[in-house]
């Protein structure tokens, strides 16, 4: 923002040095131990670190410039934006839930499409082709027209195809934006399946090779997939997981949530956090303790009663899982982690 701001006729972010060097680059750099907490990452760069998640506003930022950049949104994405931006955007629910929404947006689409355009890998045809086309989706969504909104945006499939043959645009942009596009069909479709009254699966079983299901490390704590487990080393105090973010369960109806762990540590006790569309900060106040098994043999499913918290009301947005409450050192394995009506 102060390069920015600072008077120069030169656009700093699309600005690349006689080396390669530009703004993007540190983002980039950082941002695989801001996704990864690994301190290892980098040739072990950040081994005396602890995350910082005081460059989480400067991600918003870069965000904004470089919207087609996948770790830079992974940052975002996997990150308690909720928690972490109240001091550089104040109420950071505008993020979230206005206009800036992230990713799978006819917005993020047209962003990517015009940094293509800005390459010349996306023709000016395809671009107003795109931008009417995305018009209409988004006329047809706000009036609830969700079938014919969603027509409008897969027909883009069949416009890259021409486009791609007709050299309108590369191959890349092709692949980039289809992707977006469909990220923003599974977003639609999943909508839909909630207001369907259906199959909304609030349901996280690790069966998929490394894959942690959105999943990530708030701190403490080392967290690897692998066996249908999540595997957790707690390595200091109050360690914690993260859920995926904008989870946006509907608390009336889902008030039960199964976690099936082996507590390997001596700990007696464990809690999960929460937030909710209306409070978006995790406090002393949003959480559940329950008892677990100590030194554990088996997988052991525990069933918490979160709607024993009278907060447990809304939307609510995210969890936060603490293995344990106060051991400081063994593992945690987590085959799964649903919620139930
Ligand atoms: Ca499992």
């Amino acid at each position: 923002m102060f390069i920015f701001n600072n008077g120069y006729p030169v656009d700093w972010y699309e600005y690349t040095g006689n080396k390669g060097q530009n703004l993007e680059l540190p983002f980039t750099f950082y941002s695989e131990f801001l996704i990864s907490g690994n301190a290892d990452s980098r040739g072990g760069y950040y081994r005396n670190d602890a995350i910082d998640y005081g460059l989480l506003p400067l991600y918003e930022i870069a965000y904004h410039h470089y919207p087609y950049n996948a770790q830079i949104r992974q940052v975002l994405e996997g990150s308690g934006r909720l928690e972490f931006d109240v001091e550089t955007f104040g109420w950071t629910l505008m993020l979230t839930h206005g206009a800036d929404v992230i990713g799978a947006s006819p917005d993020s689409i047209w962003k990517l499409a015009l940094k293509y355009a800005k390459l010349d890998e996306v023709s000016h045809s395809l671009l107003s082709l795109l931008e009417n086309k995305l018009n209409a989706a988004e006329k047809m969504k706000s009036e609830g027209k969700d079938a014919q909104a969603a027509k409008h945006v897969e027909d883009l499939f069949k416009h890259f195809e021409r486009a791609e043959r007709t050299s309108q645009m590369s191959t890349a942009a092709k692949e980039a934006l289809e992707a977006e596009v469909q990220a923003l069909l599974d977003r639609w479709n999943c909508q839909d399946c909630d207001d369907d009254g259906g199959v909304h699966h609030y349901d996280w079983q690790f069966n998929n090779g490394t894959d942690a299901e959105g999943w990530r490390t708030r701190k403490s704590v080392k967290l690897e997939v692998s066996d249908g487990m999540l595997h957790l080393e707690v390595t200091g105090s109050d360690p914690g997981i993260l859920s995926p973010h904008l989870l946006d369960i509907d608390a009336d109806r889902y008030k039960t949530l199964i976690i099936r762990k082996r507590n390997e540590t001596d700990d007696h006790r464990a809690n999960v956090f929460f937030v909710t569309d209306a409070d978006p900060n995790f406090d002393g106040e949003k959480v559940v303790f329950y008892d677990i098994e100590p030194m554990d043999e088996h997988v052991t499913e525990y069933v918490i009663d979160m709607s024993s918290n009278p907060h447990w009301q809304g939307r609510i947005e995210r969890l936060r899982i603490d293995p344990v409450h106060s051991a400081r050192s063994g593992f945690v394995h987590i085959d799964s982690i649903r919620l139930t009506e």
